[in-house]
């Protein structure tokens, strides 16, 4: 391509600092180095992580960042010694990425690459540079991702390559929100025919964990939400009853256990709030419930429980990314969607164009979106 080798001007949004909007702002992109990838991105979804630093739930990310990392996009040009990507191929960037070398990578039992930034922040290429710059200052990537702009460069080990044919318009959810909701239910808890799930918060990713306890064979998915404007959405895509806490005068786990015979068989955090993680962990039977722990918490925040509940049986777990390898399971999830195996379609409420982009994270937090999708 004639831009490869060159610095890009394009456009993104940059986040200037937390609670403010997103500036729609020219950047710089510099050429991908060696192992590196510059994407020309299609479409991006708004998932809650990034509000989570918008807002300043999360503290530790350096700033001006570009967020976003539920992206789909185009290869521009790739860096020296790039064998499995050319330009042109279409790709979904991973925040959690998969280095194939590291004890995690070569656990099967792991997905959480030692080379990922969840957590750390540093917001740089593996390097230790950045390829953003914006007014003159350097501009930090996000999560190995950053996909709020029209073109990104991302670490070779963090882009999964797709099926030429895949709809781009619906797979950036794969990024993030679906795979997560999806993977913690039929990979992480390992749902079983006939088995009772319950799903605490409704958002794109309790959606997924649904549409994954529903494709496994759940014979009772019961939705939990504060906000029983969800319930509908949650029972076309699966759920058989809802329940919202609000409704009831005693705890929700005692609701649920009397409507379960003692608890569900397993049960899901996908909201953050650690009270609800304790309220989800005893929801779940005493002695064969398992509890999924998918939200992503304030900084600090901390857990505090009773250990008699793991005492008697039950299991406590959770994952990043719905427990997927990214760079190798992304493009069987993506086939699969393909052959209909799945479909998304529920979880995408609204479509903007990118420079509406403050509009979608406003849907977000007024809980009238599940997704938009944002559309260069
Ligand atoms: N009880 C019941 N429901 C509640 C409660 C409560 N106390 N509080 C909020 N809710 C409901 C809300 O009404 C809403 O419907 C739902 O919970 C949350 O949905 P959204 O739309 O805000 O959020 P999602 O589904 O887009 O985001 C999911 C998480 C909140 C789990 C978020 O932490 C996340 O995106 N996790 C992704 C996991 C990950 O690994 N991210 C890494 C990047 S940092
Ligand atoms: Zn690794």
């Amino acid at each position: 391509m004639e831009t490869a080798g060159k610095v890009i001007k394009c456009k993104a949004a940059v986040a200037w600092g937390p609670h403010k909007p997103l500036s729609i702002e020219e950047i710089e992109v510099a050429p991908p180095k060696a192992h590196e990838v510059r994407i020309k991105i299609v479409a991006t979804g708004i998932c809650r992580s990034d509000d989570h630093f918008l807002s300043g739930a999360i503290t530790e990310i350096k700033y001006p960042v570009i967020l976003g990392h539920e992206g789909v996009g185009i290869v521009e040009s790739v860096g020296e010694g790039v064998t499995d990507l050319k330009p042109g191929d279409k790709v979904i960037p991973l925040f959690v990425p998969q280095c194939r070398e590291c004890r995690c990578c070569k656990s099967p039992n792991s997905n959480l690459c030692y080379k990922n930034d969840v957590g750390k922040y540093i917001g740089l290429m593996a390097d230790g540079t950045s390829r953003f710059t914006c007014r003159g200052k350097p501009v930090y990537n996000f999560i190995s991702t950053s996909t709020f702009t029209e073109y990104t460069v991302v670490d070779e080990i963090a882009v999964a390559k797709i099926d030429d044919n895949a709809p781009l318009d619906k797979v950036c959810l794969l990024g993030c929100g679906f795979s997560t909701g999806y993977g913690s239910a039929v990979k992480i808890a390992q749902v079983k025919p006939g088995t009772t799930c319950a799903v605490f918060g409704l958002g794109g990713v309790g959606l997924s964990v649904v549409i994954g306890c529903k494709a496994a064979g759940a014979s009772r998915i019961i939705g939990v939400d504060l906000n029983s404007s969800k319930f509908a959405k949650a029972k076309e895509l699966g759920a058989t009853e809802c329940v919202n806490p609000k409704d009831h005068n005693e705890p929700i786990e005692e609701v649920l256990a009397k409507m379960t015979n003692d608890g569900v068989d397993y049960s899901f955090e996908c909201i953050g709030s650690t009270a609800v993680m304790v309220s989800a962990l005893m929801s779940c039977h005493f002695g064969c419930g398992t509890c999924v722990i998918v939200g992503v918490s304030p900084s600090s925040a901390k857990v505090s429980f009773d250990p008699l509940l793991v005492l008697t049986g039950r299991t406590i777990k959770g994952a990043v990314f719905g427990g997927f390898k990214s760079k190798d399971e992304v493009p069987k999830l993506v086939s699969d969607l393909m052959a209909n195996k799945y479909s998304v379609d529920g979880l995408i409420t609204h479509r903007l164009p990118f420079d509406k982009i403050n509009e979608g994270f406003r849907l977000l937090r007024e809980g009238i979106s599940i997704r938009t999708i944002l559309e260069f």
